[in-house]
């Protein structure tokens, strides 16, 4: 194949005649506001109700689907017995039943194909692509081994997949969930209590009598039972910190908001501990029993005064002392939270070290109103031969950055651009429930790569962006139609919950637990999947977990007692910390003996010139990412994003809100399609800000194209963090444009 193979199909470019178009959930349910309609009762039909868990969002709230006696959904609300979610869905997955009824998604197995020298897609059976896949996965492995079948994956359907690449003997696998998302944290708090944060976050929000948010914006983002804890928190009067330097919607709740200079974040930590040490408000107690480093801590924040910190954040030293004594005041019950997307600059590990080691101060790590000790409830593997062993995997992709804790998909791409000297070659992709092109920055080198693959297939269930570049594009039926793995999470309590379809695949979409079969048993690995409906798999391990597929139905939620020991420490007896040395580590021997720093530094980072402006971005309560874009019913709701822009700013742009802008970032990228300008004082002047997932390029989505600006397409600079590979997304630097710079170019 040639490289211009590689080049983006537009779906739209393809015929998809013959498949009945179904009304929008919209229509059908004759109301333009969608959700207030979905949540009412209907008392009037019997409806049937199946257990499910949400694949909106990854935090997996537990739900129930209700049909009618057509079988059509008539709403999906939250399970009470559900520790995600209380029994309230999110508005996100309130209108989850959208990504069913999308008129727009993809409906068979596409094949890449040329006509007439025009690269397009043609429909194709299951047989067929399944087929072409097993070949072409076959003959790679044949030639360069199964290693360089690289996954990149999110969410449920990349369980299934995981499987079956461990089973033809690759670990070539990465998610932009670690590296552009949670990575530094969990990297961060790892080094200093032994154990990551993971997800949900043992955060214990609603006995907290402070919370302490940096740049971590709940209410926005909508992790579930965050929102709803932070909420009772706020009744209950704790106190909240929000430092960030937009006025966020946690901003507008709290008792003090830092309107922090952007990228300054670990000046203000320093000058906490500074104030913390200095005025003796520190949990002594918990320090010298449980730490390790105190002294060289103390000794290094001595310098760093909220005076000098001033001077790097723009927050005035009455207010750091003023927080910092607010937060002593509540001590232990106290949380900073470790935040979630938290690639920002580069040095990310570094500024979660500094959250750690805060919140190791003020000793609220295994207390009541801080961290909870998590717990889960293992699930039994269902039987099947050993695994073999790899010669590599995403740890030797990754092997520059010593203590990264899963794949780097920016590695993995770099690993797939041709050259001699690379060491482990990555020839093919399969890419799973992640929009790569939108979520993994800089297009160019992941272009570069997608061009040089020898084969790509893409399993997603909407023609989002990416399928655009695949070889083969395989519909996935959506969660309300499938079987999955059971849902096991940390949680105070553990639990589970099932997801059982309550209605059958729409179209010629089929599940991912299916295909992998499908893939594996003509790749000659069939023993793995000893079964013929995931179904059986999930009844085995519910047996041995003392429960039934049956029993489950009808509950969706199963709540298990603790069995690890209590949720808090035991003050009368000592607790070891999975840490190398069994200590809470103030000072990392490991960081040093690696060559960084062993207690964080602050390090000024790069400034926008005159005319650029730092390019922020963030969530919006009714979308997630890129995924919900074209959602019906969420689309309804929002259908594009805006720039927002402080009002100097505008003053001396002369812009409007509503007005149209493009936007050119510092390497001279410039925006596909146009944004509107929201002029608003809830900016800092040095930046603009908006919510990331719009902005996309397929005719396909047919609400969603060409409505607002792609950040992704911006970001093409990225600083990476040194310890883990994380990709700082938050260096880049854009103009806004007045005038239409494509007005004599077709988009
Ligand atoms: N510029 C920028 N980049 C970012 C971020 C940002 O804020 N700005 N955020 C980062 C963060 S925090 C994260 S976690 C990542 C997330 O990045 P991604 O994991 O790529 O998230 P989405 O954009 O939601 O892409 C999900 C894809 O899965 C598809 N999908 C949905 N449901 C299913 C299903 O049931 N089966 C299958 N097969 N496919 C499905 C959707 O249609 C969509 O194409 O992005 C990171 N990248
Ligand atoms: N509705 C909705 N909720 C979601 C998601 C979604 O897609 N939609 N995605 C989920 C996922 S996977 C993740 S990872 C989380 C991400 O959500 P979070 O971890 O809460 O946040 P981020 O996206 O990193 O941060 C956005 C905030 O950081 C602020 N900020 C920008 N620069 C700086 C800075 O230099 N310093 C400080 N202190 N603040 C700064 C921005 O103004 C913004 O308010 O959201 C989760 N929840
Ligand atoms: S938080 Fe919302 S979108 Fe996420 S899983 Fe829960 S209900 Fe679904
Ligand atoms: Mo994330």
């Amino acid at each position: 194949m040639t490289t211009s193979r590689r080049k983006f199909i537009k779906i739209s470019a393809l015929g998809l005649g013959g498949v009945a178009a179904t009304t929008s959930a919209l229509n059908m349910f004759g109301a333009n506001s969608y959700l207030d309609e979905l949540v009412k009762e209907n008392v009037t039909e019997k409806l049937k109700r199946t257990a499910t868990y949400c694949e909106v969002c990854f935090w997996k709230c537990a739900g129930w689907t209700y049909t009618n006696e057509d079988g059509a959904i008539k709403k999906i609300i939250g399970n009470d017995n559900d520790p995600h979610c209380y029994g309230r869905l999110c508005p996100r997955g309130t209108g989850g039943v959208g990504m069913y009824n999308d008129e727009d998604r993809l409906k068979t197995p596409l094949i890449r194909t040329t006509i007439n020298g025009e690269e397009t897609f043609r429909e194709a059976s299951w047989e067929e692509a399944l087929d072409l896949i097993a070949e072409k996965f076959n003959g790679i492995k044949e030639k360069y081994g199964a290693e360089s079948l690289g996954l990149l994956k999110h969410g449920a359907p990349g369980a299934h997949l995981e499987h079956l690449y461990k089973a033809i003997g690759s670990d070539t696998i990465a998610e932009p969930a670690y590296a552009q998302c949670r990575g530094p944290r969990e990297t961060g708090f790892a080094l200093t209590f032994g154990s990551w944060v993971g997800s949900p976050e043992p955060t214990d929000i609603r006995d907290t009598k402070c919370l302490v948010l940096i740049g971590s914006h709940i209410g926005e983002n909508m992790h579930n039972t965050q929102v709803q804890e932070m909420s009772e928190a706020i009744d209950n009067g704790a106190t909240i910190i929000t430092v960030d330097p937009r006025f966020s919607t946690a901003a507008s709740k709290s008792t003090h908001w830092l309107a922090i200079k952007p990228a300054t974040d670990i000046a203000l930590m320093l000058a906490w501990m500074h104030v913390l040490i200095e005025e003796n408000l520190y949990d002594k107690e918990y320090v010298e029993k449980y730490a390790l480093g105190f002294k060289e801590l103390k000794e290094h924040v001595s310098q760093y005064t909220p005076e000098w910190a001033y001077g790097v954040t723009t927050i005035k030293p009455e207010e750091i002392r003023k927080t910092a004594r607010a937060m002593a005041h509540a001590s232990p019950s106290v949380i900073v939270h470790p935040g979630r997307h938290v690639t920002w600059y580069g040095d990310d590990t570094q500024r979660a070290r500094a959250m750690a080691s805060l919140n190791a101060l003020l000793g609220s790590w295994g207390r009541r109103g801080g961290f909870y000790f998590k717990e889960k409830i293992s699930v039994p593997t269902f039987p099947h031969p050993a695994y073999p062993h790899p010669k590599w995997g995403w740890h030797d992709i990754g092997e520059k950055y010593p203590l990264a804790q899963m794949g780097i998909t920016t590695e993995v791409v770099k690993a797939s651009i041709p050259n001699p000297e690379n060491k482990y070659p990555v020839k093919a992709w399969l890419v799973a429930g992640t929009n790569i092109t939108k979520s993994i920055p800089n297009k160019k080198l992941l272009l570069e790569a997608m061009d040089a693959l020898e084969f790509m297939v893409v399993i997603d269930t909407m023609p989002m962006d990416v399928t655009g570049y695949a070889d083969v594009v395989l519909p996935e039926c959506t969660y309300l139609e499938r079987y999955d793995g059971i849902r096991s999470a940390t949680n105070r309590e553990p639990s589970i919950a099932v997801r059982v379809p309550a209605v059958p695949p729409k179209y010629d979409s089929k599940p991912t637990w299916w295909i992998a079969k499908q893939i594996g048993e003509r790749m000659g690995v069939g023993n793995y999947f000893n079964y013929d409906d995931f179904e059986e798999v999930i009844e085995w391990q519910l047996q041995k977990m003392g429960t039934s597929l049956d029993e489950m139905k009808k509950i969706g939620v199963k709540n298990f007692p603790r069995t690890s020991g209590p949720l808090y420490l035991d003050e009368n007896s000592t607790y070891e910390f999975p840490t190398q040395s069994g200590k809470i580590e103030l000072y990392s021997q490991e960081l040093k003996d690696l060559g960084f720093d062993p207690m964080p530094n602050y390090t000024k980072h790069p400034e926008p010139e005159q005319g650029f402006y730092r390019l922020n971005y963030g969530r919006a309560p009714m979308h997630t990412f890129s995924r919900t874009a074209n959602n019906p019913n969420l689309n309804d709701l929002k259908s594009e994003n805006n720039l927002w822009v402080n009002p100097k700013v505008a003053r001396i742009l002369g812009l409007k809100t509503g007005q149209e802008v493009w936007l050119k970032n510092q390497d001279d990228i410039i925006s596909t399609f146009s944004i509107k300008v929201r002029v608003t004082e809830r900016v800092r002047w040095d930046s603009v800000y908006m919510v990331h997932g719009f902005g996309h390029n397929n005719k396909k989505l047919s609400r969603a194209f060409g409505k607002g600006i792609n950040d992704t397409q911006l970001i093409s600079k990225i600083a990476v963090d040194p310890i883990m590979g994380g990709t700082g997304m938050r260096g880049n630097f854009v103009a806004i444009l007045t005038e239409n710079p494509h007005k004599n170019t077709e988009i």
